[in-house]
């Protein structure tokens, strides 16, 4: 059987995880997150691609590229959550099953984080489980291609 390729997605300032405001993302780096999904990944038979980006339209190119190569998208938006109808339209061009992820409880915090509108696309949202919100998107995404092996990506 193929391995099921997963993107992995991460937005702007996520590359300062671990660095500050331990008190809201915790003491992990994004490097460590990585290591995570990787060790995961490989007793769940996925290959993942993990990137972070600063920039909307990398996002937005990764989610292109995606639609040719994966069976899934687990994306923390971050700062872009809100705000990014380019990344919504580049989601809803995508056909496979896709997971929002929010280290913190964004419902537990201002009123500006509530409003995602990458949750208009998103099959699931996990917010405010840390950085296991990760590990826990793939297990589900896993779980789906395993349901729906038709689907499977190259
Ligand atoms: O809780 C999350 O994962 C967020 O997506 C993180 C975003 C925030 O804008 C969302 O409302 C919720 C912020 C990412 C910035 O990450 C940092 C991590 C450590 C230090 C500074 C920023």
């Amino acid at each position: 059987m193929p391995k099921r390729t997963i993107f992995i997605l991460n937005g702007p300032n996520l590359d300062l995880l671990g660095q500050r405001e331990p008190h809201i993302y915790g003491r992990e780096t994004l490097a460590d997150v990585e290591r995570g999904c990787l060790s995961l990944a490989a007793e769940l038979r996925l290959d993942i691609r993990f990137h972070q980006s600063n920039r909307e339209y990398e996002l937005i190119d990764w989610v292109h590229e995606a639609r040719q190569s994966a069976a899934g998208i687990v994306i923390n938006p971050a700062g872009f959550t809100t705000t990014s109808v380019a990344l919504l339209d580049a989601l809803n061009a995508f056909e496979g099953p896709v997971i929002e992820v929010h280290i913190s409880n964004i419902h537990k915090r201002e009123a500006f984080r509530h409003n995602s509108l990458v949750s208009l696309r998103a099959e699931g949202v996990i917010a405010g489980l840390g950085t296991d919100g990760y590990t826990l998107a793939l297990r589900r995404l896993a779980k789906l291609a395993d349901a729906n092996p038709g689907a499977e990506a190259l």
